[in-house]
């Protein structure tokens, strides 16, 4: 096991395997079952689980807003924003790759009633220009538009890379929202590995942003929940839709435990996992058959592009019979994504593997 600074990052893991197809497959460390073990707990659809009620007032403190909902999924923590935001017949303006549109089975639509303005991108990150023109109102087009009425960032952007947002464009883009009378909703699903990209406080990134959701079961290592952040007005609102979702849980205060544990020991240690996405991409950018965009391998996640007409599928195959799992992500794109349980060796073992195959 290779030497680490930080004590989370061992490998507490069941498998022989390298999991690299994403940082959602992480298991909870024993120091986190300790948490969860020791949590008390009460019933948060009443309102008094006392864990749930300490990670909400953390989340809302680290991200500079009033408050904050714990919520089942990254998933949920969207839909619950996109609906308490908007009316049936908006319209909400996204990145054409983002997790919103690509992954969320089309909840936007079937859930608040919504239509999607796609806005393409350099690596997942949106210029505010086209932002701007994306944006439409139904009053002076004869009622032939919908009311765009919400912008959704995502950041780091997923499909993008891992791909993180400079400070200024986002600033761009909430002033552009707030002109045109949008709210900005920001599915930080990865806000962290941003935060440590960039050495910029979560509560600037997320300054302007009217909604913020953050995924605790992503590099932060928890099993389960994300956290939807805002005003209190927001939140209030916000958890009359999640009520209607079926996203009240009663004894959840063991999963925010492991929620507070996360935000308090494993954020700082993703710097690892950085490190670990870039050794992987330089070495496999190297070998003949694969290319990897350097300039989008900013935080844990590593995009391989494969060069000579081998299906991802097969790739995938070959990779798992030596031990080495990644995603297929298109016909000839694979996706590794380091987590806390990947270590130095980890990475030396699939850069053998990639140049075995
Ligand atoms: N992403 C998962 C898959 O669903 C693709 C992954 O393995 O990366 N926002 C972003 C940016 C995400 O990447 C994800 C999960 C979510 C939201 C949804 O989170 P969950 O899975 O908790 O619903």
């Amino acid at each position: 096991m290779s030497e680490s600074a930080f004590p989370e990052a061992m490998r507490e893991y069941s498998s022989d395997r390298v999991d690299l197809r994403s940082d959602t497959v992480t298991q909870p460390t024993a120091a986190m079952r300790e948490a969860i073990a020791g949590a008390p707990v009460g019933d948060d659809v009443l309102g008094d689980d006392p864990m749930v009620n300490m990670l909400q007032e953390r989340a809302a403190a680290l991200l500079g807003k009033e408050a904050a909902l714990f919520v089942p999924s990254g998933t949920m923590s969207n839909a619950v924003a996109i609906r308490t935001h908007t009316n049936p017949g908006d319209e909400i303006v996204t990145e054409t790759t983002s997790h919103i549109y690509v992954y969320e089975g089309g909840g936007y639509a079937a859930l608040s009633g919504c239509s999607i303005a796609l806005v393409d991108a350099h690596h997942g990150i949106m210029v505010p220009a086209d932002v701007e023109s994306a944006i439409r109102k139904a009053e002076g087009s004869l009622s032939h538009y919908p009311n765009g009425t919400l912008v959704c960032i995502e950041n780091t952007s997923n499909r993008g890379g891992g791909t993180c947002y400079e400070l200024s464009t986002i600033d761009e883009i909430c002033q552009i929202a707030k002109r045109a009378d949008c709210k900005v909703h920001m599915d930080g699903a990865r806000l962290f590995n941003a935060v440590v990209a960039t050495g910029i406080d979560a509560s600037r990134i997320v300054q302007d942003c009217d909604s913020i959701s953050i995924c605790l079961s992503k590099g932060l290592g928890a099993p389960v929940g994300s956290l939807l952040v805002g005003d209190s007005d927001f939140i209030a609102e916000a958890h009359r839709w999640r009520k209607m979702f079926g996203g009240g849980m009663r004894q959840a205060g063991i999963l925010a435990a492991a929620g507070l544990y996360a935000l308090e020991h494993n954020i700082e240690r993703q710097a690892e996992d950085h490190a670990r996405a870039r050794r992987l991409a330089e070495a496999v950018n190297e070998m003949d058959g694969f290319s990897v965009n350097l300039e989008a391998v900013q935080t844990n996640m590593c995009y391989i592009s494969l060069t000579t007409g081998q299906s991802a599928d097969d790739v995938v195959a070959a990779l798992a019979e030596r031990g080495v799992d990644l995603l297929e992500v298109g016909p000839n794109t694979l996706r590794a994504v380091c987590h806390l349980h990947v270590e130095d060796d980890d990475i030396e073992r699939a850069i053998t593997a990639f140049s075995d195959i």
